[in-house]
């Protein structure tokens, strides 16, 4: 039975809004699955179906300038900060016209024209980075906030203890969302920690910390704008813990043997393009006919950015050194 959310507060137009954006996500997913599967995409697939919600009331809820880091798993950050379908698309072809230029693929997407740091796939690699951003935003007084997406595993590494704890102590402008959907890879996270929630353990770093609701993009987002505003105001860092879940296993091999397909089930009921859906038809706020238009559009949109991708160019051999930030020992450019 699905569960309504509030949306009392919203415009139908900011609400249809957010479910375009995630159903943006969600078809994206759907159909990189698909071409993956047919042998078009190389490399591997971390997929973000399911946590859309946070993605979206996230970067909904940052203003102009704010930056985001994110993980291995970066296709929803990235299409919800405002990297193009197109981009994105051409991006895990490999191709050059990608945002990365189709050196980064899957796991470092992301563009700094848009706010933000091509994704860095080492876990909690990003709690990290968004330190040092915080501190540029901090001493440049540019009102700017960093916004840091993690998972529950993260906070298992050193370095979610240690940027946690920092930018604690130097009151710094970031946000830190955490999408605990209850899996680091095929370990719960309940064997991996004592308190039930990662909210329990920044308590000892003296940080704010909200439990929402992963699947209601509104909660999110409100939850979000109040720690944007607290950060902006020089008051610190906040950290939201998202409660969620991916529908689609770790990574595209993941044949799901650590949960029951009961589980799955349970949480396909909250599932947030859903019950944002219900919600607005259930308050007479939009009718079938509008969600079907938008799908139709979104399916448009993404044929385009496949057709787009096929067609562009290989990245050049002769650049392969460009944009890049090591190079391989060997090459004499190596000190
Ligand atoms: C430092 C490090 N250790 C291990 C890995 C392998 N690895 C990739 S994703 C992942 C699980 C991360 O879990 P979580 O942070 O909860 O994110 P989720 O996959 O659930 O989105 C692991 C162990 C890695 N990329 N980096
Ligand atoms: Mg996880």
């Amino acid at each position: 039975m699905t569960e309504r959310i509030n949306v009392d507060d919203v415009t139908t137009e900011r609400a249809l809004d957010l479910y375009r954006e995630m159903l943006r996500i969600r078809r994206f997913e759907d159909r990189v699955y698909q071409l993956f599967l047919q042998g078009e995409l190389p490399g591997t697939l971390h997929q973000y179906q399911g946590q859309e919600a946070v993605a979206v009331g996230a970067c909904q809820a940052l203003n102009d300038g704010d930056w985001i880091t994110s993980t291995h798993r970066p296709h929803g950050h990235a299409l919800a900060k405002g990297v193009t379908v197109r981009s994105a698309m051409a991006e895990l072809y490999g191709k050059a016209t990608g945002c990365c230029g189709g050196k980064g693929g899957s796991m470092h997407l992301g563009d700094p024209d848009v706010g933000m740091i091509p994704a860095i796939a080492i876990v909690a690699g990003g709690v990290s980075v968004v330190s040092g951003m915080g501190l540029a935003f901090k001493m440049q007084r540019n009102g700017h906030v960093a916004l840091c997406f993690f998972g529950d595993g993260a906070s298992n590494e050193g370095a979610f203890h240690e940027g946690l704890n920092f930018a604690a102590v130097q009151k710094l402008p970031i946000v830190y969302v955490c999408e605990n959907n209850m899996y680091g890879a095929s370990t719960p996270f309940t064997a991996t920690s004592l308190v039930p929630n990662v909210a329990d353990r920044v308590a000892g770093y003296g940080i704010p910390a909200v439990i929402v609701d992963g699947m209601d993009v509104l909660a999110i987002h409100d939850a979000v704008s109040e720690a944007r505003q607290r950060a902006a105001a020089g008051d610190g860092p906040t950290l939201i813990e998202a409660k969620t879940y991916r529908f689609a296993g770790h990574s595209r091999g993941d044949a799901r043997g650590y949960r029951s397909r009961d589980e799955e089930a349970e949480w396909k009921e909250k599932d947030p393009l859903v019950r944002l859906e219900y919600s607005l038809l259930n308050a007479g706020r939009a009718q079938e006919s509008t969600f079907a238009r938008i799908l139709d559009e979104v399916n448009t949109e993404l044929e385009d950015a496949v057709e787009f991708s096929r067609q562009s160019p290989d990245p050049r051999p002769e650049d392969a050194l460009t944009d890049a930030y090591a190079t391989p020992i060997g090459t004499g450019t190596h000190s």
